[in-house]
């Protein structure tokens, strides 16, 4: 069966690393089921990518993303296993196109594989990051449950409390992850307010903690994203 990644050494090299980080998650155990997403940006200036048509309608985004405009992204599908992104990458995420109106995707390929449940809040993160210049192209979000279990103690909660003691515990995550964990108090997932409570933010941190839920890390690329979570976990 042909695929988009066919002769395309750049962005195969890219959804290869996604599936990569996949794997890395499913093994660490913070990827339970459908748990967790992978979002990268691959816009790519390609004219054969940009004449392919949709597979189906255009999709709204539910809010207007104005840096987003003709962007491309790999991301996970909803409902799809980490552990299976890891094999079959085109089977389990899919490439989407955001619209003109910078409001709406469109799947392109390989499948309509319906993109992540937090689609909000890592399409709200790109925007946010193209916005200000940031050269930053991937975000994960995964559930690592050590971390996720020092949400539940509210002290840990105050700012910058769970980043000092992390970072008296382990040298290295005061190296590779200098701005520290960022904690968001609890959100529904998927929700805008969520994404909104994110953006503010990415103003200090990279890596974010959704309080009783899972990590959320920013990155130049998946790899740099991942490593930042496994750094400090
Ligand atoms: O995709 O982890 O936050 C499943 C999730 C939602
Ligand atoms: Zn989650």
């Amino acid at each position: 069966m042909s695929s988009i990644l066919d002769n395309r050494p750049e962005l195969t090299k890219q959804v290869w690393e996604v599936a990569e980080v996949a794997g890395y998650l499913w093994q660490k155990g913070w990827a339970e089921r459908n748990g967790g997403n992978i979002t990268v940006n691959i816009t790519v200036i390609d004219d054969e990518i940009r004449k392919l048509p949709p597979l189906g309608r255009a999709i709204s985004i539910g809010r207007t993303l104005p840096y987003l405009k003709n962007a491309y992204f790999f991301c996970k599908g909803t409902n799809k296993r980490m552990r299976d992104l890891a094999r079959y990458p085109m089977e389990n995420g899919s490439i989407i196109r955001i619209s003109k109106d910078c409001a709406h995707y469109e799947i392109i390929a390989d499948q309509a594989v319906k993109p992540t449940s937090e689609l909000a809040s890592h399409l709200s993160m790109h925007n946010h990051l193209i916005g200000k210049g940031s050269n930053y192209k991937a975000v994960v979000h995964t559930h690592p449950i050590d971390l996720i279990a020092m949400t539940h103690n509210p002290e840990f909660l105050k700012k910058d409390v769970l980043t000092n003691l992390l970072w008296s515990m382990i040298p290295e995550t005061r190296a590779f992850c200098p701005r520290g964990l960022g904690i968001i108090p609890y959100a529904l997932p998927g929700s805008f307010e969520l994404a909104d409570a994110t953006l503010k933010e990415l103003e200090d941190y990279d890596v974010l903690m959704w309080e009783k839920h899972g990590v959320c890390a920013v990155g130049e690329n998946v790899m740099e994203a991942f490593d930042m979570i496994d750094t400090l976990s």
